[in-house]
């Protein structure tokens, strides 16, 4: 058990920041599904001065590529990226999964100790080629070959601009924002705040006046807090950077002695990697809750339930042993009665399964929906969307923290409706360039649920309105529709989290955004980011004034 003193002056000194591989996201595994016809790719698309492929072996690589690239994730056609992308990121680092090593040595690419050794049992990075090395060459020069210069979006400079949420600032600001959480309790009224730094992150814990409760340092930032009858139970996830380390943990905070504040901390579940949610259910029904955590790690992640032996034991069990477990949800998905489990995993897996519990805690895992890994999965919601009866998927696709940050057509929202027995329609797309978190709620109050969107990743040069959308549901009969506006302030911070609830109870959804400013923005021509460091909020209140 571990106590440690909790209390921290906000104002605290600027602690220097740690720069950061936003990596609660994605690291690309690499590609291949496709559903392309190659009729129809240009015919394009030979270097400068350099001779054009053969025809011959265009056809080869792109066989052997559907071949091959499948083996680890979805199929990832040519036009999904630009060659210079394809080319210094993409391909040197699918090289190195099949035991190719050219920008780097193999032994550079391996965490030195436990992490490592994990690296090691799921042999990422083999020790000799998996691969022909002429198929190698001949796949490389397909997409060499066949990728675009560019990736071409639509442009957002039209949207319109609406001024229907009152923003409310919280007491205090850490310097710079940081922030992992934001996560407002219909139960207390009140909003939990995490910002990481390298030695000491702060929970805060706020009213939606923006008054500030109390803040509490811990070793490492919050990514989940629920609230239970014996306290708080915080998922810090040990290291925030890439890294598959065990160093993350669930821990229960309390007040001890008749305190008003909380003042204890105590560590339930140790030996963590990069844990990022958490959800409870009594899986095994013997009357005690069990615990189910997404450790997104780096390349060895899992998704793993504790079963609650007593005592504050907990005996580890694997669902799914595929790195870049991000988000899970309990649901009793077939009706039966029993918790069963949704569980997201980005990485380049970009999978969501559901994990339908058979009874005495064993679990049948099914994969329900996949994207390419240029997709960027990074969270997603399971609720009914339409107002049919049956729960739908809203997955949000928009991380673009791998390489170079580029506009990506395919970035946004996809609604999956369902058909019943876990199956859905082909999803309904609403673009959005580095979507991050959605959140389906009636702002309007007209009975029909609308979308509230973030991006991480909006081209600021261009398409900054994209930071935050509102996605208005304007259905009429059975199809959905929605029409995306921006609000006031929309780049006042860079938002990476969000929440909702209805903060001063008068109907109307409101919104608590979060911001994260350390990252260079790309796009960036007129100081946005500098602006941030200044003057961005930790996070905003939005208070719904659509009436
Ligand atoms: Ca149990
Ligand atoms: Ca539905
Ligand atoms: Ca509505
Ligand atoms: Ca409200």
């Amino acid at each position: 058990m571990k106590l440690i003193n909790l209390i921290m002056n906000l104002q605290q000194e600027k602690k220097t920041y740690f720069f950061i591989l936003l990596s609660i996201i994605t690291l690309i595994f690499f590609s291949c599904t496709g559903q392309q016809d190659q009729n129809q790719q240009q015919e394009s698309n030979t270097e400068k001065g350099l001779e054009p492929v053969p025809q011959e072996l265009i056809l080869q690589g792109n066989n052997l590529s559907r071949q091959y690239c499948v083996q680890c994730h979805l199929y990832t056609p040519p036009d999904l990226l630009p060659k210079h992308i394809w080319k210094n990121e993409v391909l040197p680092k699918m090289g190195n999964y099949h035991g190719f090593y050219q920008q780097k040595k193999r032994e550079e690419l391996i965490e030195k100790g436990i992490a490592g050794a994990k690296v090691l049992q799921r042999n990422v990075y083999p020790e000799q080629p998996t691969l022909d090395s002429a198929e190698w060459q001949t796949i490389q020069a397909f997409y060499f070959a066949k990728a675009p210069e560019i990736l071409e979006t639509a442009s957002t400079d039209d949207l319109p601009v609406k001024n229907i949420f009152q923003p409310v600032f919280p007491k205090g600001r850490i310097v710079p924002p940081m922030t992992t959480m934001v996560d407002f309790k219909e139960a207390s009224e009140l909003i939990y705040h995490s910002d990481v730094k390298k030695d000491v992150s702060v929970l805060n814990i706020y009213q939606p006046s923006g008054k500030l409760i109390q803040a509490i340092a811990m070793r490492s930032a919050a990514a989940k807090i629920d609230e239970k009858e014996d306290g708080l139970w915080v998922l810090n996830m040990g290291k925030f950077t890439s890294t598959d380390a065990p160093v993350g943990s669930l821990s229960r905070i309390s007040k001890r002695g008749g305190a008003s504040q909380y003042n204890s901390v105590e560590v339930m579940i140790d030996s963590l990697q990069r844990p990022v949610d958490v959800d409870y259910a009594d899986f095994d029904q013997d009357g005690d809750e069990d615990v189910v955590i997404a450790q997104f790690g780096n390349w060895a992640g899992i998704m793993e339930w504790f079963e609650n032996k007593g005592d504050k034991q907990y005996e580890r069990h694997t669902l799914i042993p595929i790195t870049g477990a991000e988000e899970v949800m309990v649901d009793d998905l077939n009706t039966d009665g029993l918790p069963d489990i949704l569980a997201m995993i980005a990485q380049g897996e970009e999978s969501i399964f559901a994990c339908i519990n058979q009874g005495n805690g064993r679990f049948q895992i099914r994969k329900i929906l996949q994207v390419p890994p240029t997709h960027g999965s990074v969270t997603f919601e399971y609720l009914d969307l339409n107002s049919d009866g049956i729960k739908d998927i809203l997955h949000v696709t928009g991380d673009n923290a791998d390489y170079e940050a580029i506009p990506k057509p395919y970035h946004g929202l996809r609604i999956y409706l369902g058909k019943g027995d876990l199956k859905f329609e082909a999803p309904l797309f609403l673009p959005q360039n580095g979507a991050y978190k959605a959140i389906p709620a009636d702002f309007d109050q007209d009975g029909d649920l609308d979308i509230a969107s973030i991006s991480f990743f909006p081209d600021y040069s261009g398409q900054a309105k994209e930071s935050i959308l509102i996605f208005e549901n304007v259905s009429v009969g059975d199809k959905l529709t929605f029409v995306p506006f921006t609000l006031e302030g929309y780049k006042s911070g860079r938002w990476i989290t969000m929440d909702s609830g209805d903060f001063d109870e008068d109907g109307y959804p409101d919104l608590v955004i979060g911001s994260f400013v350390v990252q260079n923005p790309y796009g960036n021509q007129s100081g946005i980011k500098k602006e941030w460091m200044e003057h961005s909020p930790m996070f905003v209140i939005l208070i719904n004034q659509w009436k």
